[in-house]
């Protein structure tokens, strides 16, 4: 099994210093020796993304920054598809979640029938009109998926990203602080959402089935998680921008990703709005902690344990 994993030091889709030092902590608290323990995983390091450079202007009302957003969101995407057609499964750090523009649109490019499920406390689906902060952490969905185009204003900068993917190929899972219009949108397209009331209910195994069963019935689609980490309870991932009490525990995080890995079908995870200069030095490691954790299950840790190669079958 592949992996490819790509940094991006990205922040200037919120207003918080620190998200930007992700990738570089993650690395620093050992991600890839980590990864690596995974049995049978060959994990290559595709290194960071530029993130400080743009050309042009766009000055779109309510939009903080997007020729930075657009700019790094087109490298981000170029680099997805770049692993992706290296038959590696492709692991983007951000960043806040601004770039799930990028990590989305450049797996679409290779595989057009991709469902996405999106982790988080928010529903990331504001368009500029919508949005109540300007920052476009809030609105990745919206600009991804093509029944919410005609919403938008003229983005300059943003030509090379036609927004192409379905948000009948979306769902949700942890969600428990959404604006009026995000609401607005997931009822009239009736996005299977499972928000945390409906996680209590139903439990993590039956929501996530649930989920990948109304998206992929035939159970032969590939895969993408954009988990943004305050989608865990802040208790668990103190150190994130815009934390939420009542969130996923991290056993239930641990589970949705074991149950995802087990299709077979995962191609790409992000893990994004780690914040590692928010909090003290014991929310900072809890949370890199908890992200690992994710990624781990993702890539097909297993907390049973697994037996030595080669002496399984004595
Ligand atoms: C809010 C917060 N809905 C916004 N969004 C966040 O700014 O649009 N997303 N924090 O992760
Ligand atoms: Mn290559
Ligand atoms: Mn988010
Ligand atoms: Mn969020």
């Amino acid at each position: 099994k592949k992996v490819g994993i790509i940094g991006v030091p990205f922040e200037k889709g919120q207003k918080k210093y620190g998200v930007s030092v992700a990738p570089a902590a993650m690395r620093f608290a050992g991600l890839l020796n980590q990864l690596k323990e995974i049995d049978g995983l060959d994990i290559k390091d595709y290194g960071d993304v530029d993130t400080q450079t743009c050309d042009g202007r766009a000055n779109v009302e309510n939009m903080s920054d997007l020729a930075l957003v657009s700019a790094c969101n087109r490298r981000l995407s170029e680099k997805v598809t770049e692993v992706l057609k290296d038959d590696r499964l492709a692991v983007t750090i951000g960043g806040d979640h601004s770039i799930g523009v990028g990590t989305v649109d450049g797996h679409y490019n290779v595989n057009e029938d991709m469902i996405l499920i999106w982790v988080d406390a928010h529903a990331d689906l504001n368009t500029n009109k919508t949005s109540g902060s300007g920052s476009v952490h809030g609105m990745p969905v919206a600009l991804l998926v093509k029944e919410l185009s005609d919403y938008w204003p003229y983005l300059p900068t943003m030509d090379w990203q036609v927004p192409k993917f379905s948000i009948k190929n979306l769902g949700y899972i942890g969600l428990r602080s959404v604006d009026t219009y995000e609401r607005l949108a997931i009822e009239k397209y009736n996005v299977p959402t499972f928000a945390m009331e409906d996680i209590d209910q139903h439990g993590i195994v039956n929501s996530i089935n649930h989920v990948l069963q109304r998206l992929d019935p035939s159970g032969s689609k590939p895969i993408h998680v954009s988990f943004d980490i305050d989608a865990l309870d802040a208790l668990e991932a103190p150190s994130t921008g815009t934390p939420v009490r009542g969130g996923l525990s991290l056993r239930e995080g641990i589970t949705l990703m074991e149950i995802i890995h087990a299709t077979g079908r995962l191609r790409a995870v992000d893990l994004v709005e780690i914040n590692p200069a928010l909090g003290n030095e014991s929310d900072r490691n809890r949370t890199i902690e908890a992200g690992i954790c994710i990624l781990r299950a993702a890539l097909g840790s297993s907390r049973r344990g697994t037996a030595p190669r080669g002496l399984r079958d004595m």
